[in-house]
Formats: structure tokens, sequence, C-alpha cells
């Protein structure tokens, strides 16, 4: 009787045991297939642009595709960053994905992923780094020919004529804020007739923009144009233009940068002239980058995403509709 009592007790254990097993186990016809853990230190959410690209790596790292995604949120903050990186080692992921808040400060603890042999993928913003095979590949926007696209339009659309200039850049240190600054700067150093008469970081954010711009409207200040360097600033400033009985699109202009769909039915009701595209949807490019290093193949160092632009002539419904975000 003991010796049953005990062989029924091992085979609970044996039972309980393998139902207790790893959690990165997807059941695949009894034979176990490990999921792809994937650490993904996202910037925040602080504007549209940034919940899309979350949805999109969460749509791409799914279970059904076989990964476990582990979302950590920054709002916005190095610091924090850095110590998900550091939890990712510490969980022995199979990857690191980092949207990366600032260019600088990220060599040391990407010297620690290197140490505990984790490939860490770079996404959306550019990091400044002494050695770069601290990093597998980068995957995200040329802000610097954004803000070209932008001052192209800017003197398509004014010609020769004075431009007094309010620009709300993004968070400072961010090389979407880098880029896209340098591409107004630019454009300054050319056009003597065009005049910053206020610039400061609206971080982004719609509420930030808002308060901006009230505080230039509350100074008296005269401008013809806002440069936001994104989509949710700039409706902080139809927020405060409106506010104050001032149409947007009439009394001044207002170029954006990212074209989510909000934005652009903004062109089509005239608010926003001008908006650059910064296409938010890595995850299936990022996944697609995993794969291939998952065959054992190189993927390319640097790919940057096609990105267009949108006026009033380019834009229906029917095209704001289909672009996913
Ligand atoms: C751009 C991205 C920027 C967006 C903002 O790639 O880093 O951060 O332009 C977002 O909307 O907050």
């Amino acid at each position: 009787m003991k010796k049953y009592c005990l062989a029924l007790f091992l085979a609970a254990l044996c039972v309980f045991l393998s139902a207790c097993g790893n959690p990165d186990a997807a059941a695949n016809h009894g034979e176990e297939k490990k999921m792809i853990v994937v650490g993904f230190s996202q910037v925040g959410a602080e504007s549209d642009w940034r919940k899309a690209n979350t949805l999109s790596m969460q749509a791409a790292f799914s279970p059904e595709n076989g990964y476990r995604l582990i979302l950590d949120d920054a709002q916005q903050k190095q610091e924090r960053q850095i110590t998900a990186i550091r939890n990712f080692i510490n969980q022995g992921v199979d990857y690191i994905v980092l949207a990366p808040t600032t260019e600088r400060g990220w060599d040391t603890v990407l010297l620690e992923a290197r140490a505990a042999g984790i490939p860490v993928i770079i996404v959306d913003r550019m990091i400044e780094i002494a050695d770069t095979n601290l990093f597998t590949c980068w995957i995200g926007s040329d802000f610097r020919k954004e803000g070209d696209e932008a001052v192209r339009w800017m003197e398509r659309q004014f010609e020769k004529a004075p431009l007094r200039i309010v620009h709300l850049q993004g968070n400072i240190g961010s090389s979407a804020q880098i880029g896209r600054t340098e591409g107004l700067d630019a454009g300054l150093a050319v056009h003597p007739e065009w005049q910053l008469v206020f610039r400061a970081s609206g971080d982004f954010t719609q509420a930030k923009g808002q308060e901006l711009v009230e505080a230039v409207l509350n100074e008296g200040m005269a401008f013809d144009l806002i440069y936001s360097e994104n989509d949710n600033m700039a409706y902080g400033a139809i927020d405060a233009l409106k506010k104050a009985g001032l149409q947007p699109g009439g009394d001044m202009k207002i170029v954006s940068f990212d074209a989510s769909s909000t934005a652009l039915h903004m062109i089509l009701s005239g608010e926003i002239s001008y908006d650059v595209e910064c296409n938010p949807l890595h995850g299936p490019r990022v996944r697609a980058i995993i794969e291939q290093l998952e065959r054992g193949e190189t993927p390319p160092k640097f790919t940057y995403v096609e990105e267009t632009a949108f006026d009033r002539e380019k834009l229906t419904e029917a095209l704001i509709n289909s672009r996913g975000y």
C-alpha cells in the first residue's frame, strides 16, 4: 500500500512541476516552443505618436506571434529607462528594445547589457555613444530631413515675405528635437526676412504647448507661424489661439510633425497647414529584425523609415483612414 501511495505522490509531483514550468514555454502540440522574451523600454505616453508606437510594438510582440513583451513606460525620464534595462538584464530577457528619451548617457548600461550577452535594438530616436557595437542595430527617422522638409514648405508658402516664428520644441536633447530644430535653424540662417520671436520646449505634450502659446499671446508678441515639433503641442497651440479668439490657419499658420490622424483632420479643417510625417509603426520592423537575428542573419546597422508630408491638397478622408495611426 505504501509503495502505491509513494508512486501516486511522485506522479502528482511531476504533474505539478510540469504545470509550473517555464512561463515562456508555449505549448505547441505537446512539444514546448520557447517564447522569445523582449524587454521594451518606452519613452512614455506623452503623445499620439508614442501611443501608436506602443500599440504597434504590443501587436508585433504578442504571444500569438511567439513573444512575451515586458513593457516599461519611463514617463520621459532617462533614469527610469536605465533602471528598466537593468531589470530586463536581471530577468534574462532575450532582447532589449530601447526607445531612448535622450541621445546621451547610455554607455554604462549598454555595457552591462553586452556583458550579459543581451542584444539591444534602438528604435525611434538616436543615441550618441562611444562604441556603436554596444547596440545591434537602430531603426527610426531622419529628424533633420523632417525639419528641412518643413522649411522647404515655409519657403514655398511665404517666398521672401517677412515671417515671425514661434518655435515649440520637443524634449531638449532628444534627436527628434535636435533634428527638427537644426532644420529650422538652417532656414533662419539663409532667410534674413525670417525672425524667431519665441523658442521654448513644450516636452511634446499638448498641455505644455498650450501653456507656451498662452504665454506668447499674453506677452502681446506678434507672429505669423508656429513651428511645432509634434502634433500634440500643435493641438495645445490651437486651443490657446482659439481661447484668445484667434483663428489658426487664418491669423497665423501652423507647421507640425508626426502626421497623426487627429492632426491630419486638422489639415482638412485648415487649422494646421503642413504636417511632416514621422511614422511610429515600428513594431513589425523591429520584429523582422529580431527574426533575422534568430535565424543567425545580420540586419543593417541603421534603417531609416521612409516618410512623407501632408498639406490640404494631398489629403483625403480615405487616405487618413488608411494610415493606421
Ligand atoms: C519622433 C518621436 C517623437 C514624436 C513625438 O520619432 O520620438 O516623440 O515626434 C513623441 O510625438 O513624443
